[in-house]
């Protein structure tokens, strides 16, 4: 049974773990860098170790100070969060030297699904949609031509060692195939260190929409429905929600059966997310797996009324999953504060909170660690508090939301809220008529002009 469990994070996320380990009696170990001192994890977990100054590399990404500091508080599982290690197989590899149960899947799938190309492949293998193209990496621009000619252009030029949109290019014809195949590959090279890339067709007007599922290891996989996450600038999301307003009863089946045959093809255990593509044909192609919970687990946990912190503890400590029937109820939104100037390219803003309430009320949640008087350091990602809510349908909780974000004060620091009210407001978003390029074409107004007195 696993009694303790540090939490390998930090933000809303080590928050959010520490309240269900409480929840289920099991203790807490918050680990921090010294910008995060004096922070909420710290304060409410049962014990918290510093593992050094404020830069993740020297912090959050110190596998040393981690596996030490479980060590001597004497913790059974770390639970990583999302970013950070997450989905580093070889931290979860050192986890199990160290006889650590690592909650997340085992290292030899996170690698498999980190590879896209690998990735892709075992999914096809699986009876998973995935985007025509080539099978696995190509070797030169030859080889990519051909592909490109056999399927028809424009293509994606994709790295292997890339995801969530990094080392990726599209080539509209023969002669802009040569000069993207080798921007990619450089790039893939100077990033990642691994140049592979694998070529596909271009899928148009996409809606990205993913699956969560939870797999126990031992031959069982269920999922619970999709998330919709199209609305994404420079690959951040910024707002979620479920049901997607385009995926009916029969497309949820499909997408569903889907990915449950690819987590079963990896024998998965834990949650994870299938990303797929979705065409305005609702034809549906595998994009990637990733292997951790992720920021937008919520409005899966409010429509499915489900602890998936709670799934991921009990599965790493080898309980079995038995019967899968779960039904969605209404509609969640949630919406990313970040401490970003949205009139200002969406540019970092850390500072002090001066001020800060969050809304309450009936079907809100705010996930935040931040409070009054608190400093946003300037070393991590600006997610500074994700607002969720729930009600019984999409009309009323955009209703509900933006009654919510009209509730939010954040005083001292420049946030997202305007964007998001902006966004609900919009008649297009409203119908549920969005895909992955929305973002590209809205035009934020002006921020209001207060006058004093
Ligand atoms: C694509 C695509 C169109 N066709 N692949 C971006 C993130 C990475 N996981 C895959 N991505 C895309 N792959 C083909 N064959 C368009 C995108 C894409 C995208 C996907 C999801 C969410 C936002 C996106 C924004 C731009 C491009």
């Amino acid at each position: 049974m696993i009694q303790k469990i540090l939490i390998a994070n930090r933000g809303e996320i080590a928050l959010r773990v520490i309240r269900t380990c409480h929840e289920m009696g099991i203790k807490t170990v918050a680990v921090y860098s010294t910008a995060d001192r004096d922070t909420l994890a710290v304060r409410f977990a049962d014990e918290a170790v510093c593992i050094g100054p404020p830069a993740s590399s020297e912090s959050y990404l110190r596998v040393d100070r981690i596996i030490a500091a479980a060590e001597v508080t004497g913790a059974d599982a770390i639970h990583p969060g999302y970013g950070f290690l997450a989905e580093n197989a070889d931290f979860a590899d050192v986890c199990a030297d160290h006889d650590l149960i690592f909650i997340g899947p085992t290292p030899e799938t996170i690698r498999k699904m980190g590879d896209k190309s690998v990735a892709k492949e075992t999914m096809r293998a699986a009876g998973v949609p995935v985007v025509p193209g080539s099978d696995g990496e190509v070797e030169d621009v030859e080889e990519a031509a051909r592909v490109a000619d056999e399927f028809g252009y424009p293509v994606m030029i994709k790295a292997s060692a890339g995801g969530g949109g990094r080392g990726m290019r599209m080539a509209t014809d023969a002669a802009d195939l040569r000069n993207q195949f080798v921007a990619a590959s450089t790039e893939a090279e100077a990033a990642f260190g691994n140049g592979e890339v694998y070529v596909e067709k271009f899928v148009e007007e996409p809606r990205h929409i993913e699956i969560q599922v939870v797999g126990d290891g031992q031959g069982n996989v269920i999922h619970f429905g999709e998330r919709e996450c199209s609305i994404q600038r420079r690959h951040q999301k910024l707002l979620e929600e479920a049901p997607s307003p385009f995926v009916d009863e029969a497309l949820r089946a499909r997408m569903g059966e889907a990915a449950i045959m690819g987590a079963e093809a990896v024998n998965y255990a834990g949650a994870g997310t299938v990303e797929f593509l979705v065409d305005r044909n609702k034809d549906f192609y595998f994009m990637e797996m990733n292997t951790r919970i992720q920021v937008e687990h919520c409005v899966t946990e409010e429509v499915t009324d489900t602890d998936l912190i709670e799934w991921q503890i009990r599965i790493a400590d080898g309980e079995k999953i038995v019967s899968g029937d779960r039904h969605l109820n209404g509609h969640a939104i949630e919406c990313r504060i970040n401490a970003e100037d949205p009139f200002n390219n969406f540019s970092p803003s850390p500072g002090t909170i001066e001020g800060f309430h969050s809304p309450k009320g009936l079907g809100v949640r705010c996930d935040t660690h931040v409070f009054a008087g608190y400093s946003i350091p300037p070393h991590y990602d600006s997610m500074i508090a994700k607002l969720i809510v729930r009600d019984h349908n999409r009309e009323r909780a955009i209703s509900r939301m933006l009654r919510a974000l009209d509730e939010f004060v954040i005083e001292g620091v420049k946030t997202t809220i305007p964007f998001h009210q902006q966004l609900l407001m919009d008649e297009r978003f409203r119908a549920g008529d969005f895909d992955t390029k929305f973002l590209e074409r809205f035009e934020l107004a002006p921020p209001e002009v207060v006058v004093a007195g």
